[in-house]
């Protein structure tokens, strides 16, 4: 049984790194327990005018106070703050995260998670520049799953809060499981012909509105999640620098891919942190067949 801290020192993670990747991950237990008692909207909204989950406001301030104090942390940028947060400016490390994934959905009960990705240096780097990335999904198990760009390893948290290997070396296969976010009739011609084709290959839709958790049952059955154009917004709904790129890099550390429709995100340098861009994550024979729609 490998746990997660031997799967660091295995991996020759360097120290501060390691810390940084426990310091978080340490925080699932607290942020489950949480869950009960932070049902409500918080009455604020975030960057990108969304409304704000009491666990968002709640994961957001934990685990930034957490990377504060350690001193091990150069800058986070988070989903549910405004502007880049500068800490320790000698620190290597910077951080980007989506404290909770997916919280519309904490109130019916479904999974939700923790986006993570970790950069050396500055916030704004393309995905492929990644150190580290990881997210922690609370289903019925919480798992944790990571590649420091050697693979994509998945932990699952035991009951005395351990991180036992649950697989690892894992790969995306080539699936038809499909999952798309936008309305059908806000969905560009494009959008429309390729869930078209999917479909008529007998690709299954499932989606639940939590990126994380989709994108978990892509990385296991393989498939295809998209947030797409739409007529009313170019980019689509969700975030370079905290959400995509940090399960981009995952996705293609499991021999999968990330791609906006055209060419993959992980080459998309940010020139604003809130950014975003419509996305395509999966198998790679169903980026190939978005990328090939012209
Ligand atoms: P947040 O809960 O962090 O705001 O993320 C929600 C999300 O960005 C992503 O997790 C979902 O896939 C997507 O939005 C759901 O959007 P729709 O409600 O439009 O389907």
């Amino acid at each position: 049984m490998k746990t997660l801290q031997e799967y660091l020192s295995a991996s020759h993670a360097p120290e501060d790194l390691g810390k940084i990747i426990m310091l978080i991950a340490d925080q699932a237990g607290p942020i489950r327990s949480a869950f009960i008692s932070n049902q409500n909207y918080a009455g604020s909204t975030n960057s990108s005018g969304e409304d704000q989950a009491e666990m968002d406001t709640w994961a957001d301030a934990r685990i930034t106070s957490v990377l504060q104090k350690s001193g091990l942390v150069r800058a986070v940028a988070s989903e549910e703050q405004e502007d880049i947060v500068q800490m320790s400016s000698s620190a290597k490390y910077s951080i980007v995260m989506d404290p909770l994934d997916g919280s519309s959905l904490i109130k019916v009960n479904l999974s939700v998670g923790t986006i993570v990705g970790i950069y050396e240096g500055d916030v704004l780097q393309a995905g492929n520049q990644l150190r580290a990335a990881f997210y922690m999904l609370y289903g019925p198990m919480t798992t944790l799953t990571i590649s420091l760009g050697n693979g994509v390893s998945i932990f699952a948290l035991n009951a005395e809060g351990t991180y036992i290997l649950l697989k690892e070396n894992v790969k995306i296969p080539e699936g038809t499981l499909c999952g798309s976010g936008g309305l059908r009739p806000e969905w560009t011609e494009k959008h429309i012909r390729y869930m078209n084709e999917i479909e008529c290959e007998g690709g299954k839709n499932r989606y639940s509105g939590s990126f994380v958790a989709d994108f978990h049952q892509i990385l296991e059955y393989g498939g295809v999640y998209a947030y797409p154009a739409t007529k009313k917004s170019a980019s689509g709904k969700l975030r370079l620098v905290f959400e995509i790129n940090p399960i981009g890099f995952l996705a293609d550390q499991a021999g999968g891919a990330v791609s906006n429709g055209e060419c993959s995100t992980l080459d998309i340098v940010p020139t604003k942190v809130h950014q975003r861009t419509p996305v395509y994550v999966g198998s790679k024979g169903m980026i190939a067949k978005i990328e090939a729609i012209r």
